[in-house]
């Protein structure tokens, strides 16, 4: 599904965004954070109806691309060559508040303490020092297909990605999930628990950039370790037999000790080896990907390393804070530990 901001549409968004990075100054602010729900009723109609049924109606195309939002490349400035250089580089807040607001209408931003410092809205840009890594940082391999933060149980419900630039044309893939072509056996297995899934290394202490910063960030990447040491088995389809969700991160899964369930497993891969496909950004376009309903990942590229390479900004977020309560140092915080 996509949508096109009409011109009109488009200089709303744009003037609402305008008047709350000069009223909040930065996308982070606990005050915007916290009113950003209240303040993406001041978009356009069109695009709440659009995000609205998306969330509601849950269609099996599990994607929403809305388009035509202006981006002014001089303005945005240069693309970060890591995403720890954020506050040397000049922020685009005006974007980071409008991929906010419009993610508002799916639900809550979620940020992890154990990834990119804790931000909520992450940068996507290519890191030298992780050319060959299987990271969203990375660039000369391709970023196999996964659910975000698959390991975790309070992964987002939605990705949300806006595209800066992407002067290459470099595609995100994508594949949504669609179950008829596979046999009853197959399901029962993929609904059982007989899976693990190890996180990914942009959680790892290795990609921790302060040394220490509290008991309680180092308390979060035991918790980590924990899951990489010990992951617990869980289920990689859930919820609706004919329409189920899914958890998956093929490269971070060791191989199921029953060989049904291997087998099981290796069939759904194939199956959405078979449906992924490209989806290339533009500047301006944001993303919404339903995590519970499709994978992705991003075709291997080369970097150019000079300021000008492929920017996305990203976001995740949660239809239900409540359920990571136990995991958030208060109600209206965001930040998972
Ligand atoms: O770069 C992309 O298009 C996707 C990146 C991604 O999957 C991620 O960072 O988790
Ligand atoms: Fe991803």
């Amino acid at each position: 599904m996509r949508l096109t901001l009409s011109q009109e549409e488009a200089r709303q968004v744009v003037g609402l965004a305008t008047d709350l990075a000069a009223r909040y100054g930065s996308s982070e602010d606990p005050e915007f954070v916290a009113n950003a729900s209240v303040h993406a009723h001041d978009l356009p109609i069109r695009l709440r109806l659009a995000l609205n049924q998306f969330r509601l109606f849950e269609p099996q195309t599990a994607i929403l691309r809305v388009a035509g939002y202006p981006i002014s490349d001089e303005e945005i400035g240069l693309t970060p060559s890591h995403w720890k250089e954020r506050q040397k580089h000049c922020i685009p807040v005006k974007e980071e508040i409008v991929l906010m607001l419009m993610g508002a209408l799916l639900g809550d931003a979620i940020a992890w303490a154990t990834q990119q410092d804790g931000a909520l809205v992450h940068d996507i840009a290519p890191i030298k020092a992780h050319e060959k890594e299987q990271l969203g940082s990375g660039s000369a391999q391709e970023l196999t297909w996964h659910t975000e933060d698959a390991f975790h149980p309070f992964r987002g419900d939605y990705l949300a990605m806006m595209c800066l630039r992407n002067p290459d044309r470099v595609p995100t893939t994508f594949a949504g999930l669609e179950v008829s072509g596979l046999d009853d056996e197959t399901l029962d297995l993929l609904f059982e628990p007989h899976f693990t899934i190890r996180p990914d290394e942009s959680h790892l202490v290795k990609n921790r950039i302060d040394p220490i910063t509290g008991q309680a960030l180092t308390d979060a990447h035991s918790r980590i370790d924990e899951m990489n040491t010990r992951p617990a088995p869980i289920s990689v389809l859930f919820g609706s037999r004919e329409t189920p969700y899914c958890r998956l991160d093929p490269y971070f899964m060791d191989p199921p000790e029953n060989p049904a369930a291997k087998e099981a497993l290796d069939r759904l891969i194939d199956h959405m080896d078979s449906r992924l496909e490209d989806v290339t950004l533009e500047a301006g376009e944001v993303c919404f990907i339903d995590n519970f309903m499709a994978v992705h990942g991003r075709r291997p590229y080369k970097a150019r390393f000079d300021g000008t390479d492929r920017w996305l900004k990203r976001l995740n977020i949660t239809r239900n804070l409540r359920l990571s309560r136990e995991a958030r140092p208060a109600s209206e915080s965001r930040l998972l530990m």
